[in-house]
């Protein structure tokens, strides 16, 4: 089987999700970055993506965009570790997190606060503090929930990494270091005890976001 290509930013959240599912699967592939924060996003990723995200991937011919697919396309195409369960309850408590995570987390944790606290001072510009302090509570939300769900299992979703931790890892990484995350995460104690153990994979390590 060919390499894959994954088209996306290693700065990108839903970019390492995807390749954080390659790399436990131990898929080599090729990653071709696409920037979009210091400008427009490139024609070429509209083309692969008419919604103007990242990623996109590309495997012997087959062209997919949306990192729920590619993940699962990832998983059952490639030999490895399987990352979704096989009991079906625990399927849907894997493929409810992820829903949780891009409906109601994403848009808080990093459309609001991380963008505003992290990226708008590295572009030069000011924090937008209202819009910071508005996404608080459903941020907060989202993490208490995502806290009870795990209880008090090593991963999100029993004693299995699954994709749903894969889709959590770096939208934690990012969350964690605002300030913003220190009052939340300390309602939220077995958050950071999943946090601990998932970091510690190779998988989390070699995916590190670059920083500044
Ligand atoms: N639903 C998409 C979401 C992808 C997404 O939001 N990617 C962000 C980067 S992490 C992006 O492309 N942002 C660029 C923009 O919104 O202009 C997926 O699952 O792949």
């Amino acid at each position: 089987m060919s390499k894959p290509t994954l088209y996306g930013p290693a700065y990108s959240t839903y970019t390492r999700s995807a390749r954080l599912a390659m790399e436990e699967k131990g898929v080599d592939y090729d990653l071709v970055e696409v920037d979009f924060l210091q400008g427009p996003m490139p024609a070429e990723q509209i083309e692969r993506h008419p919604f103007a995200k990242v990623p996109a991937l590309a495997h012997d011919g087959f062209k997919l965009y949306e990192v729920s697919a590619i993940g699962r396309y990832v998983d059952e195409v490639f030999d490895g570790p399987s990352l979704q369960p096989d009991d079906a309850r625990e399927r849907a408590r894997m493929t409810q997190i992820i829903s949780i995570l891009d409906s109601y987390t994403y848009p808080c944790a990093i459309g609001q606060l991380v963008i505003q606290r992290l990226v708008m001072p590295m572009l030069g510009n000011q924090p937008d503090e209202a819009a910071i302090a508005a996404a608080l509570p459903a941020i907060s939300k989202c993490m208490n929930v995502l806290a009870g769900l795990r209880a008090d299992n090593a991963f999100l979703v029993g004693s299995q990494l699954t994709l749903a931790d894969l889709h959590f890892v770096p939208i934690y990484d990012y969350f964690r270091n605002t300030p913003e995350s220190d009052a939340i995460l300390e309602q939220n104690p077995g958050l950071r005890a999943w946090w601990d153990g998932v970091s510690k994979r190779e998988s989390v390590q070699k995916t590190q976001p670059p920083s500044g």
